[in-house]
């Protein structure tokens, strides 16, 4: 089973991952988390390019690196896992690259769902749970914790975008869900952790207990 999550700055995601790694651990769910960008060697080498505020990318160049990461990652994470029975869970995955590069940045969404084809080779996630909540409080949530850990100028690129561009990707990610509903399961991300973790299993229905 291979289940993404998904949502504009500062959802939650993270928060989300962490309390459903150890949801796995505690049934005995073989499971790989992981991470986009940044989930395979190479990943790793591009995160700091593409998230670090001083990186100035043209918009073409940051699309497909995104979609290099992807591609390495699939082949070198994602599909082994699957491969081997065992569950994967992703920090992110091609929807991204459809909301923030296609209707964050204005690049044609089609065109994007057809690359993210290619560069996964059909792969698309068994189930996305989709963190919504309003930009705003996401990305106050994402600026406070960045000003904690110290994240602000490495990983701070995006969230140093204006308002419209998140509104935007957060359109985007709701069209998403409604054109494919059977994949995607939209959470209230206002919501707190441990109630989010409650909505993120029941979404998830066919773990064991
Ligand atoms: N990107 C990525 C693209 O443009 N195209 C692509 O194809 C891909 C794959 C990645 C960036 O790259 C862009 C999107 C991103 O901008 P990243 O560092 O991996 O950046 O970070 P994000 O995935 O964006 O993660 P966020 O920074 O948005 O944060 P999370 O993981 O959503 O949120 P989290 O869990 O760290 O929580 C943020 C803060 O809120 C609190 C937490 O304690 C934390 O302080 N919090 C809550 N507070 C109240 N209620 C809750 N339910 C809470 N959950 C968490």
């Amino acid at each position: 089973m291979f289940i993404t999550v998904e949502g504009v700055e500062g959802a939650g995601k993270s928060t989300l991952m962490n309390l459903l790694a150890r949801e796995f651990e505690r049934r005995g769910v073989p499971f790989v988390r992981t991470r986009e960008p940044g989930g395979c060697g190479l990943g790793a080498n591009l995160r700091p390019l593409l998230l670090d505020v001083s990186s100035s990318l043209d918009g073409r160049a940051e699309l497909f690196l995104f979609l290099a990461d992807r591609a390495q990652h699939v082949a070198d994470t994602i599909r082994p896992a699957l491969e081997r029975g065992a569950w994967v869970l992703c920090d992110r995955y091609a929807d991204s690259t459809v909301a923030y590069q296609g209707y964050g940045r204005g690049m044609d969404v089609e065109v994007l769902q057809s690359l993210n084809d290619y560069a996964t080779g059909g792969l698309w996630p068994d189930r996305t749970l989709l963190l919504d909540l309003p930009v705003k409080t996401g990305l106050e949530r994402a600026l406070a914790r960045n000003g904690r850990e110290g994240l602000s100028k490495s990983e701070g690129r995006f969230e140093a975008e204006e308002l419209a561009f998140h509104q935007r990707i957060r359109k985007g990610f709701l069209e998403r869900a409604a054109r494919w509903p059977e994949r995607f399961r939209v959470l209230d991300a206002l919501r707190s952790p441990e109630d989010l973790l409650a909505d993120a299993l029941k979404a998830l229905g066919s773990l064991p207990d």
